[in-house]
């Protein structure tokens, strides 16, 4: 026999009909006279009832005496009960053990006892057993299907580029070298200089979502070391059209998920409110103003520290934009303004807690590239075949990046990056 229902999909309404469920035993209550097995599958749990004079003794013996945790399907008669939850419970016909669970657990799941981080990583399909961590990837499985769904919608292409690489594009983070054969070779920071190339195919605008590999040192809430960015890169545009689609997006998104992840929502008792568009603009002067008036003191041509951050996050209290960057410290393919090149038209979109995202209009014309790439320190021959394509007609450009994990945190209101991503690679953890 199979699975006929969720236990979501039972209702009291079907009293008399008779159902296959399937799941793991999720807590056990012999009274005496009757029994109790929670079953609990994806979408919920259900109870089990056993009224000892009703019920067969070798099968309620069998179902009663299964550990925690096994793995059962159970065929029974939907019989409403308004003292069940839901008010309905089903009285067993049949028990089929799938797989024995062992005990002792490595970490409860019952939600009684609280396990440490590390404990519930190191056994993840434990942990997601609980409810309101589940929640946390099925917001992000919906997050990811509706940028597509956005991306797509807006006439988005999909690439996918290489992510073992030569050379490296975000200064700042280091990277992982690998062994490719007799070449040294690394892990890719970013798609970068791929996606800006195919603005020199005529794909004109194109998305990619993929992992990004930075060996950061430092061991934060908000720093991976792999990644899932989603990547953006739109022909003949600059930067104000790119942070429009981005805010868009980051609405069309939040309104997505506050409307099907309901459930998720209130099982992580996480008020999502959708923010109002256009977000605001600070330009880098002003911020760098807000945080000395708290505080902070920022040089002008320093980036904003974290302190920084969060001080002028706090004043504004939902996403905004800093724009105007000194052009220093933006990448090389950042473009400087044309009619004040101490500024770049890069910007970082920010949650009041954390950069979300940065991008900018590029530099289209070589001449400027490479003039930008040596005043960074970066030999223009090694980037040969990034360059190259700008030689042959390449249209002016903008785009962006997002973290997903960032997003995640954003949206599910959790303020450690490991809670969002399944299995973490940070500083001390490579495994499982
Ligand atoms: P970038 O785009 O420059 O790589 P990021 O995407 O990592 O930065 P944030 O993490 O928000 O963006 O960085 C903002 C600020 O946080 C930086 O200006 C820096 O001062 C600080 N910061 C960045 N990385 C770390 C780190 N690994 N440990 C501690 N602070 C950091
Ligand atoms: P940047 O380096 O700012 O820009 O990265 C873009 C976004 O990616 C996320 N992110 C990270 N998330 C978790 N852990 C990390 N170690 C990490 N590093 C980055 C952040 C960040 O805002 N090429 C540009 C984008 C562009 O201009 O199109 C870039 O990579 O959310």
């Amino acid at each position: 026999w199979r699975r006929t229902h969720y236990s979501e999909e039972i209702s009291p309404e079907m009293e008399g009909s008779e159902v296959v469920v399937a799941g793991w035993i999720h807590e056990t209550r012999d009274l005496g006279g009757v029994a109790f097995v929670v079953l609990r599958d994806r979408a919920g749990k259900i109870q089990v009832t056993i009224p000892k004079k009703k019920v067969d003794e070798e099968l309620a013996e069998k179902i009663i005496s299964q550990v925690r945790e096994t793995v059962v399907m159970v065929r029974g008669t939907v019989q409403k009960d308004e003292r069940a939850p839901g008010n309905f419970e089903l009285i067993p016909n049949d028990l089929k053990i799938l797989s024995k669970s062992k005990t002792p657990l490595p970490m409860d799941v019952s939600g009684k006892v609280d396990a440490e981080l590390d404990t519930r990583l190191n056994s993840r399909y434990m942990d997601l057993r609980k409810p309101e961590i589940g929640a946390v990837f099925k917001i992000r499985s919906k997050t990811l299907t509706e940028v597509r769904n956005y991306l797509e919608n807006q006439g988005f292409l999909e690439i996918t580029t290489p992510k073992m690489v030569a050379t490296a594009t975000e200064g700042g983070t280091d990277l992982f070298p690998i062994s490719y054969f007799e070449k040294e070779a690394f892990l890719n920071q970013s798609p970068q200089l791929f996606k800006q190339m195919m603005m020199a195919s005529g794909l004109d605008k194109v998305y990619e979502i993929g992992p990004i590999f930075r060996a950061e040192e430092h061991d934060t809430r908000r720093h991976l070391n792999e990644s899932i960015s989603i990547d953006v890169e739109q022909a003949f545009s600059d930067h104000n059209d790119v942070m429009q689609l981005l805010e868009d997006m980051i609405q069309h998104i939040t309104e997505k998920v506050k409307k099907d992840c309901g459930k998720e929502l209130q099982t992580l008792n996480h008020d999502l409110e959708i923010p109002e568009t256009p977000f605001e603009r600070v330009k880098y002067e002003e911020a760098i103003e807000l945080a000395g008036e708290k505080g902070v003191d920022v040089v002008w041509g320093d980036d904003l520290p974290t302190p920084g951050e969060k001080a002028v996050g706090e004043e504004i209290g939902t996403y905004y934009y800093i724009t105007e960057w000194p052009s220093e410290i933006k990448p090389f393919y950042a473009l400087p303004e044309p009619e004040n090149k101490e500024i770049t038209r890069a910007f970082d979109l920010m949650h009041p807690r954390f950069e979300l995202s940065s991008g900018a209009q590029r530099v289209h014309q070589i001449d400027l590239l490479e003039k930008r790439m040596t005043t960074q320190g970066l030999a223009p021959e090694n980037f040969e075949f990034y360059i190259d394509s700008f030689k042959y007609g390449m249209p002016p450009h903008a785009g962006w990046g997002v973290g997903a994990e960032r997003l995640l945190m954003a949206l599910t209101g959790k303020e450690n990056i490991r809670e969002v991503t399944l299995f973490p690679r940070d500083r001390n953890r490579l495994t499982p």
